[in-house]
């Protein structure tokens, strides 16, 4: 694309939102780990709206462990970027200045280890998906997993999170420098204390005086994260254009609502996201369980039924009948899961999260949600339908995802057309499921075998495989669109 690229506020036309501050006069306070389009749609924007409100050296230091395509895109910017609001009513364009600039780690890891040792550094967040931390739901280290093995193996030259986490909380120990708050931005369960454990279990490993020094002075917070963001086209790159002027290859696309409940547990201060629309509270397991079980088990559900039978984004699915059924019933399923929540009503939860989905202005691709189902099943849904199970409620919707899920594992379409799983026990599940053939009785034993997936309890469960199987089998039998149908008159 050919024009101005983005570098600075100057030029925009007066319709465009910008940073209610000067940019370059606020320092940096915060090293984010996995710079991609979610935090740049979400975090960086409570960042950006808190900078403005009550100022503060809160920016962020942008990293990457792995690719160099964020580095790349941001730092000849300065850090700015457009983020698109897309809805029904149009599509709106706001610059972010939150971001400083960009560490592509895989490059330049000194900069990074230099980042998080810095004084000025106070909070590391991060979002680099549930697959990147190498930690079992059980909070033990996994070490089988390739970071973790790395890492442990060559303390000083970390490629993996916790690595980096526990290499730079021992400089600073050493330096005797105040720790900085360790946040986790990831849809994993409780995901503050899960870090924590590993981070713990990792530094143990090195010397039970780190460890125990991070135990006492280093706070995790949970956190509860919300927006819908889908992965930039080169329509985000185009509207960025037509509505502000410049060349923007940092552009992002999402949706108006956005929300993050966090733990209010910081060990060396935080910006006043609660002043830019955050909630601050004691407990944050209710929020997480409401989205992870209603919003993420849902969309997985969708994901794997409306990608098998040819619904490419979210947003096709929701206009197919069938399937809108079926969304509106896994809503009601997880949601009977749930505690009361003071002040939030699960029914209207479901109607807000059934727009949400409905946006005709973003196109959310189900085969985006299908990806990495070994890291999002568990939380998402196989804890829920056991918890289902053991009070003798329904696990049909459950048990349905499930079967859709293991369906897709086979990696081709109803016609035979191949895809990647895109998951990274994709090795294991091909090799598990090779004398598998067509035979769904094969295939769900065969999964529920592989370890550290499903609950023990789920997988013993006779009336739970039988669910699984039944429903597999009509989807191999009678292909993806018959099976919603019939799953709609069992
Ligand atoms: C989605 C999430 O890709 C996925 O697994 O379920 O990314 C979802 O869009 C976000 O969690 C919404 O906040």
């Amino acid at each position: 694309m050919k024009g101005t690229r983005l570098t600075s506020l100057d030029g925009l036309p007066q319709t465009i939102a910008r940073p209610g501050y000067t940019p370059h006069e606020h320092g940096a306070g915060i090293v984010h780990i996995g710079l991609g389009a979610f935090h740049k749609a979400h975090q960086a924007v409570y960042t950006d709206t808190a900078l403005a409100i009550a100022g503060g050296d809160w920016r962020i230091i942008g990293a990457s462990l792995r690719g160099t395509a964020a580095a790349e895109a941001m730092n000849p910017q300065n850090g700015l970027y457009t983020l698109l609001e897309r809805d029904t009513d149009g599509t709106k364009a706001r610059i972010i200045g939150a971001i400083s600039h960009v560490i592509a780690a895989s490059r330049d890891r000194s900069a990074l280890v230099a980042a998080l040792v810095a004084p000025s550094t106070r909070i590391v967040s991060m979002t680099v998906t549930e697959k990147a931390y190498g930690i079992l739901r059980s909070g033990k280290l996994d070490l089988t997993h390739p970071a973790i093995t790395h890492d442990l193996a060559n303390p000083h030259e970390p490629v993996g999170l916790i690595g980096y986490l526990v290499l730079a909380l021992n400089q600073r120990r050493l330096a005797s420098t105040a720790p900085f708050t360790v946040l986790c931005c990831d849809n994993l369960p409780d995901n503050g204390l899960l870090v924590k454990a590993g981070v713990l279990e990792f530094a143990d490993r090195m010397d039970t005086g780190l460890s125990r020094w991070i135990s006492d002075h280093v706070t995790f917070p949970s956190t509860m994260v919300d927006r819908i963001t889908p992965a930039a086209t080169s329509r985000t790159t185009e509207d960025a254009f037509s509505l502000t002027g410049f060349v923007d290859q940092a552009a992002e696309e999402t949706e108006p609502f956005s929300q993050w409940v966090i733990e209010d547990k910081f060990c060396n201060g935080r910006p006043a996201w609660d002043k830019a629309g955050a909630i601050l509270a004691n407990d944050v397991r209710p929020y997480e369980h409401m989205k992870l079980r209603m919003l993420n088990g849902t969309h997985s559900m969708l994901a794997y039924s409306g990608f098998l039978s040819g619904k490419a984004t979210v947003r096709e699915v929701m206009a197919d009948p069938h399937l809108a059924r079926l969304v509106e019933r896994h809503l009601t399923a997880a949601s009977a899961t749930l505690h009361p929540l003071r002040g939030v009503d699960f029914a209207r939860y479901a109607e807000a999260l059934k727009m949400r989905f409905a946006n005709p202005a973003i196109a959310h691709e189900t085969y985006q949600i299908a990806m990495d189902g070994t890291q999002k099943l568990p939380q998402r849904l196989l804890i829920p339908c056991l918890e289902t199970l053991q009070r003798q409620g329904d696990i049909a919707p459950f048990a349905f995802t499930v079967a859709a899920w293991m369906r897709y594992c086979l990696g081709r379409k109803d016609d035979g057309t191949p895809y990647a799983l895109r998951d990274p026990r994709e090795g294991e599940l091909s090799a598990c499921l090779a004398d598998a053939g067509e035979d769904a009785a094969l295939i769900v034993d065969a999964l529920l075998r592989l370890p550290n997936l499903f609950p023990p309890a789920l997988a013993a469960s006779d009336n739970f495989r039988t669910a699984v199987t039944s429903r597999l089998s009509l989807m191999l039998e009678r292909k993806m669109s018959a099976a919603i149908q019939a799953e709609l008159e069992r």
